[in-house]
């Protein structure tokens, strides 16, 4: 099949990908639903895809991956670049030689017998300043189905790129047998380029979304003076009608989709206050024209995390997944072919099949203690689905951001909210976030750990150079600078349960914190930054929360602190002469602050 552009770049390098894999046939992906369709039906053919009920969920799709491939991999994910020490200590690092060296002869004749899907695609708004092309080629159609979900997919990429441009991102993934062993998610920054082979799995497979818009991306923007974040973008409608952007980051699983997608308590829509969604998990952000920082989200869609979503907890999402959307790894009800997971309402489909496949008895195979679905089982829901969508969601200049959230999974120590006392400060609040992880990634859940900026598996180079690059930005905004936050929705009692109701009640500490922007509100200082007075956290309407609970919930156990500071220090000796002086001098007045 014939090339869909001009370039030569394109042209060489796909022509260099199908002389490795050697696949069987070649088909370039021009993003015409007559294609799509075509590749859908093939899917359902080979059971690669099921459909499901066309008038319960239109357009959808149902994906189930290998048991032993259903998250990242964070172990087996590296940062290639030509010297070790610009990957830093927080990556998996190889000599690039060596690892194209390694991974040539797995790629040799891996698509002999198979189709390679060439992809062109934009991240972000085609035309916007901010966005930027990659051309991923994979031999995997449920790659190509999220795809068009997931980024602007299709000729019109190209449009972008021109015909004689070199600065696009090269993905080459193959499932290849989906061996564990042989599974690598591989990044070369210097050479615009990520090889995945052996995976089927989101994170590690759509190429445009953590390897591209984060990985490779956070080491472009390093460069070119802008910045590629794992966070969610909103806009709070206040009763006026003006609205203030906000960006939020935290770790995977821990809220950013729900955050993004809230709907504020009664008090707070009566009066007319609404949330609106510019993004859930990457933001691109840069200085305009004004001297604000001004953000993007580049993909087009949700990759979200299905268990947990129902009606009152993020209805919005729901409602997103209703039509044209892929759930991954999540149960089937076999009565009537819908989708069932873990909290989506109290009656699991009694004729099921769980996420592996196995036909059960719902209620029964939970009863036993199973889960029917996925812990990180996911949907893949266009963002245009999305009741609440921006209506900046394709402006390609952005939004201007008048806040920055950070947060994390925290049972004790982290308040429910504090604000940083200076965009340094705030850059050292980021630098040591931790949390507890989740399913989002391979490995133990639940265990704390440092991801700073909620960046840990995502940061494309050093992250001491990425937090110069933090503390750089800051320069640059100056007085312009969004302030800086953070949150923490997972403090428990003494039984283990969440004391913070969260979800559509996190408005009320947006509340606090767009009134801090505008400076109509006072706070408290205390040694970890600005914190609310407990009674201008409005608890109005709040069964069983009272300013008592807030109060509690705001505590700064200063000896909980200081144990904190040991660990931060431990964790920032990992890098040297790397780490900022700034944040060095932060933790030491911090220390001081603690007595
Ligand atoms: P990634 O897509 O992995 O980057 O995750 P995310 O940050 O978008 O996480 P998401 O919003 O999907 O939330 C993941 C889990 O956290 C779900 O099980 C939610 O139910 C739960 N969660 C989200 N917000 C809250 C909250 O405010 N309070 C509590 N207790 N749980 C929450
Ligand atoms: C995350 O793990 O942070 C995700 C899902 O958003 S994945 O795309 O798989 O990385
Ligand atoms: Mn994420």
């Amino acid at each position: 099949m014939a090339s869909l552009t001009k370039n030569p770049n394109v042209n060489k390098w796909v022509d260099e990908m199908i002389a490795l894999t050697k696949p069987d046939k070649v088909v370039w992906i021009d993003g015409s639903e007559e294609q799509l369709n075509a590749l859908r039906k093939e899917a359902c053919e080979t059971g690669e895809m099921i459909k499901l009920n066309e008038e319960k969920l239109p357009g959808c799709l149902y994906h189930r991956t290998l048991p032993n491939d259903v998250a990242r991999v964070e172990d087996r994910t590296l940062i290639c670049s030509r010297n070790k020490e610009d990957a830093g200590p927080t990556n998996n690092w190889c000599d690039p030689k060596e690892m194209y060296a390694k991974l040539t002869p797995m790629y040799d004749g891996v698509m002999k017998g198979r189709t390679m899907y060439v992809i062109p695609y934009s991240m972000g708004p085609i035309g916007s300043p901010l966005a930027k092309v990659g051309v991923e080629v994979t031999d995997s159609i449920y790659v190509v189905l999220n795809m068009a979900i997931m980024t602007r997919m299709g000729a019109d990429a190209f449009k972008n790129l021109g015909d004689t441009s070199n600065d696009f991102v090269r993905g080459l993934h193959s499932k290849a047998d989906v061996d564990p062993e042989g599974r690598y998610i591989v990044q070369f920054p210097e050479d615009n380029t990520i090889w995945s082979i052996n995976s089927a799995y989101g994170g590690n497979v759509l190429l445009g979304k953590k390897c591209f818009a984060l990985r490779i991306a956070s080491y472009q923007g390093k460069n070119e003076g802008w910045m590629a974040e794992h966070m969610l973008i909103l806009g709070l409608q206040k009763p006026n009608g003006e609205i203030k952007y906000i960006t939020a980051a935290f770790p995977s699983a821990c809220g950013k989709t729900n955050l993004a997608m809230l709907i504020p308590p009664e008090g707070y829509t009566k009066k007319g206050y609404r949330v609106w969604t510019v993004g859930d998990d990457i933001a691109w952000l840069k200085p305009g024209e004004d001297g604000r920082l001004y953000a993007i989200n580049p993909e087009n869609g949700f990759f979200g995390v299905a268990p947990g979503t129902n009606e009152n907890s993020n209805y919005n999402a729901l409602a997103s997944t209703k039509k044209n959307t892929i759930f991954t790894n999540v149960a089937i009800n076999n009565d009537d072919m819908t989708v069932w997971w873990e909290k989506l309402d109290k009656n699991p489909p009694v004729n099921a099949t769980e996420w592996k496949g196995a036909k059960v008895n719902g209620p029964e195979y939970i009863a036993e203690g199973n889960k029917l679905a996925h812990p990180n089982s996911r949907f893949t829901a266009p963002a245009e689905n999305c009741p609440c969508i921006s209506s900046e969601f394709n402006n390609p200049q952005g939004v201007p951001i008048s806040a920055i959230i950070f947060g994390g999974r925290r049972a004790k120590t982290a308040p429910l909210v504090y604000q940083s006392f200076s965009w340094q400060h705030g850059t050292f609040v980021g630098s040591i976030m931790a949390s507890e992880t989740t399913a989002a990634a391979t490995g133990a859940v639940g265990v704390v750990r440092r991801d700073p900026m909620a960046m840990l598996p995502f940061c494309g180079y050093h992250m001491g150079d990425y937090w110069a690059h933090w503390l750089e930005m800051g320069k640059v905004l100056g007085d312009k600078a969004p302030k800086i936050f953070n949150v923490n929705w997972f403090r428990t009692d003494d039984d283990g349960n969440f004391i913070w109701p969260g979800f559509g009640d996190n408005m009320r500490v947006l509340d606090w914190i767009i009134d801090r922007c505008e400076g109509t509100v006072d706070a408290v200082e205390t040694p970890i930054g600005f914190e609310p007075k407990p009674e201008d956290i409005n608890v109005e309407g709040l069964d069983g929360i009272t300013t008592e609970t807030i109060a509690d919930l705001l505590t700064v156990d200063t000896e909980l602190w200081k144990e904190e500071t040991k660990g931060i220090e431990e964790f920032y000796a990992k890098f040297g002469e790397k780490l900022p002086k700034e944040l060095a001098q932060e933790l030491a007045d911090l220390k001081a602050r603690l007595g």
